[in-house]
């Protein structure tokens, strides 16, 4: 599957829920395919789009949010795994988009993420699922509890869109008019 093609399928799925995505590349494709006022660009550090839809899922139990995670931004950071299984959010969705490498800084291999379905059900997650292909997509992902997707995707191979044009303050500022406005989850 292609990243393109991977963050598509989320939109699709998820088309009310509030998306936080990971900085580099994976936040200009979000843009670049779908700029909205539900998407919290984390345009500075790797490894902080998990713990910041965490406490948003925490403080916002009738939102739901989507974590846009890269394998190299959750390696960074994989404690917080443990930190979502034991806050259990019920409204936390953590997509993993996997290829292998920081194509964002120009391809450097990252350390493979083996068998993290395994790992997260075991740090508290409720749910897990790899997908490898679109058939391993699963149309019902409403469970009670944190929900791990582990997509592995290939590397580009068309041009990366332009930068996010919006400013920290303007990201912020549209978000959180955004999660004032909506109020359930629909399931
Ligand atoms: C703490 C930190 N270290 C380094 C960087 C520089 N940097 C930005 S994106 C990136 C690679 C991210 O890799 P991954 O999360 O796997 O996503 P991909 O680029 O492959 O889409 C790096 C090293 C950063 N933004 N933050």
């Amino acid at each position: 599957m292609e990243k393109h093609e991977a963050i598509k399928l989320v939109l699709n799925n998820f088309p009310n829920d509030f998306i936080v995505s990971t900085c580099g590349h994976i936040t200009r494709d979000l843009y670049n395919i779908k700029d909205r006022n539900k998407n919290f660009y984390m345009v500075g550090s790797m490894g902080m789009a998990a713990p910041l839809a965490l406490g948003l899922s925490l403080a916002q139990p009738n939102n739901r949010f989507i974590i846009l995670d890269g394998d190299g931004a959750l390696l960074m950071n994989l404690g917080i795994m443990s930190m979502i299984g034991q806050q259990c959010p019920s409204n936390l969705i953590h997509v993993i988009l996997d290829n292998g490498m920081h194509e964002s800084t120009g391809g450097q291999q990252s350390v493979p993420l083996r068998n993290i379905k395994d790992i997260a059900i075991n740090m508290g997650y409720h749910q897990a699922i790899e997908v490898n292909s679109f058939k391993d997509w699963q149309k019902d992902f409403s469970t009670e509890g944190p929900t791990l997707i582990h997509i592995r995707i290939n590397p580009r191979s068309e041009k990366i869109g332009k930068r996010v044009e919006w400013t920290p303050q303007e990201i912020v500022n549209r978000f959180t008019n955004s999660l004032s406005e909506k109020k359930e989850i629909p399931v």
